[in-house]
């Protein structure tokens, strides 16, 4: 894209549709930015708001990041968790200056609730664990010098252990009713998650006028008792 295309565009937030959309909408509003349609119902992608240098983009959460690296958009909203991934790809990484504190969860190990895990692990057994978090769950267990297996799945997790694919899964857990609902038991935490502001880092450099104070905004906003 040239210069001259995106110096002109108004500055442009990527977002995935659902909580962190919903959870976002509050963070706006104190900043007294209105957001002209709801996603769920015009099934636009691209949104405009009532400050006219700033529209939104509704992608994939797993998206928002790539959005953000190539400068795509400017800034985007993303877990945690989907960053963590990313970064393989990406390791110069995006600038995440603002924890938003919205879209909280865990990120877990959790097995059925007749699997004895501690005994699994005590007895060195190699683990099949299915996953979404390939970069996440290669961590963890090698940090606990575990050896496994891993099964790249992309959702549905909470399936593979009732059905033999694998004997533990690393998934998000908010409430804990998707694991008690299908008779699994979280047996491990690996990391609290939330979602992060990520800016592209040329953003910063060429549009820092327009960015700061939304930056601000934002900043004051996920700092504001809820
Ligand atoms: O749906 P899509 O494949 O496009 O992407 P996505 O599933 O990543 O998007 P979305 O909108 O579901 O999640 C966006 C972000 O919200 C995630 O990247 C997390 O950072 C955050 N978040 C917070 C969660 C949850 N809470 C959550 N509970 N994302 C997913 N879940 C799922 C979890 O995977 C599990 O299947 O909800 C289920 C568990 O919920 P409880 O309440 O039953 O424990
Ligand atoms: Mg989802």
């Amino acid at each position: 894209m040239t210069d001259i295309q995106t110096a002109s565009r108004p500055l442009t937030l990527a977002l995935s549709k659902g909580r962190i959309f919903e959870e976002t909408l509050p963070l706006l509003a104190a900043a007294g930015i209105e957001v002209s349609e709801n996603p769920e119902k015009s099934r636009k992608l691209i949104i405009g708001t009532s400050d006219p240098n700033l529209r939104l983009i509704i992608v994939r959460a797993s998206d928002v990041p790539t959005y953000v690296q190539y400068g795509a958009a400017d800034l985007g909203i993303a877990g945690k968790d989907v960053l963590n991934e990313h970064q393989a790809q990406d390791p110069g990484g995006l600038y995440q200056p603002i924890d938003l504190n919205i879209a909280r969860c865990k990120l877990c190990v959790a097995v059925r609730a007749d699997f004895d895990y501690t005994a699994a692990v005590y007895q060195g057994a190699r683990l099949r664990v299915a996953t979404k978090y390939t970069q996440a769950a290669r961590e963890h267990f090698a940090a606990k010098g575990m050896y496994v297996d891993l099964i790249k799945l992309y959702g549905s997790m909470e399936l593979a252990p009732l059905v033999g694919l694998a004997d533990a899964i690393v998934d998000l857990v908010s409430t804990g009713g998707t694991l008690r609902a299908n008779n699994l038991v979280a047996v491990e935490d690996i990391m609290p998650i939330s979602s992060r502001l990520v800016v592209n880092r040329a953003s910063l450099k060429t549009r820092g006028a327009a960015l700061q104070p939304l930056l601000d905004a934002f900043e004051r906003a996920s700092a504001a008792p809820a």
